[in-house]
């Protein structure tokens, strides 16, 4: 027996000091040290033993039990601190490394314009409507009453998809819509991306932006549109302004003007900013056309109702001093940021 449990000691000895890992180490744990484990059946053998020496051998067995423990708990330590300081040494991190910077996103100029108008004209009590991109030929041009031989009917100037469908290359469209619903009063703005076929420059883009209004009610007339207009105006440019309206052509409105407010920068004196005139323009509007009213279903001898069409782009270019539409769209963040 003492040879037995000499090599039991000095195989377990040598296989825990040769051990690597936490995992094998329990494996020699096991396989001299569990239930049916090399010690273990020494320990069973003691029944063979004579009993007057029993006592004597188990000491024997359990002292070198006690030595193979130990061992055991030393290699077992000794391989965790050094898994640990393997992964210490893999996952430093510089505490002095710069952090990395958050810039916080924000708005675009052209987005900021129209939260802005549409908090003006929501204040006055008007619904915001958008409407489709993609229209009929009949919402674009028809029952806006432009003829079928209108030079903005022409393929150079509007993007069409089939003799019948285009891309709207204004929202009056889902004007129309709204008062082929027959529910009035109506008083609503429809911003919104229209198309037309030109080329870009400073001024121009084939996609942009309008907002256009419309009201429809009993007694509607010119000195609505005038005060309505008016108001906006101040809210937008500042409580100074002054408006003017001069006369114009659209085929959906009788009569038709053009509005120009007093320049912002100088007061109306002149400057570089409106080019000496004091004035600058800023959009299109009119008493919606008989005609048009009739169209969509609604009796012109009963209603009567003001339109306007405004450039989206145009008015965040104005009121942020930008001299290059093109800037707007090309979401160069050093641009971006000044907003
Ligand atoms: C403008 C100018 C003048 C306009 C007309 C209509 C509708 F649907 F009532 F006929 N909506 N928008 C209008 C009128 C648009 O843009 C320069």
């Amino acid at each position: 027996m003492d040879e037995q449990l000499k090599l039991i000691k000095e195989e377990a000895l040598s296989a825990i000091a040769a051990a690597e890992t936490p995992e094998s180490l329990n494996d020699i744990r096991v396989n001299v040290l569990g239930k049916k484990g090399s010690l273990t059946a020494l320990l069973k053998g003691l029944r063979d033993v004579a009993p007057e020496d029993r006592p004597a051998a188990g000491q024997k067995i359990n002292d070198v039990r006690g030595e193979i423990e130990k061992a055991l708990a030393d290699a077992q330590d000794n391989a965790q601190k050094k898994e640990q300081a393997a992964r210490l040494a893999v996952e430093q991190i510089d505490v002095t490394l710069p952090a990395k910077h958050h810039t916080g996103g924000h708005s675009h100029p052209c987005t900021i314009a129209l939260r802005e108008m549409e908090r003006i004209f929501i204040g006055m009590g008007y619904e915001v409507v958008e409407g489709p991109e993609i229209e009929k030929d009949y919402y674009n041009f028809e029952a806006l009453n432009i003829p079928a031989n209108h030079p903005a009917k022409d393929e150079q100037d509007t993007f069409y998809i089939n003799a019948d469908m285009l891309l709207r290359t204004q929202t009056s469209s889902t004007q129309i819509h709204e008062m082929e619903k027959g529910r009035i009063p109506i008083r609503m703005i429809s911003p919104g991306r229209v198309y037309r076929a030109d080329e870009v420059d400073a001024t121009h883009s084939p996609v942009f932006h309008q907002v256009e209004g419309l009201v429809v009610d009993k007694g509607i007339t010119f000195a609505d549109l005038k005060g309505t207009l008016a108001e906006f105006s101040r809210q937008l440019f500042g409580p100074e302004t002054k408006v003017r309206f001069r006369p114009h052509h659209f085929p959906f409105t009788e009569p038709s003007a053009e509005m120009d407010v007093s320049c912002f920068k100088c007061g109306g004196k002149g400057c570089s900013f409106c080019k000496g005139e004091g004035w600058i323009e800023i959009l299109g509007c009119g008493m919606v056309h008989p005609h048009v009213l009739e169209m969509s279903g609604i009796d012109p001898d009963e209603y009567t109702g003001f339109a306007f069409g405004v450039g989206l782009e145009r008015i965040a270019l104005l009121k942020y001093g930008i001299d290059d539409m093109r800037l707007i769209y090309e979401n160069d963040i050093r641009f971006l940021e000044q907003f």
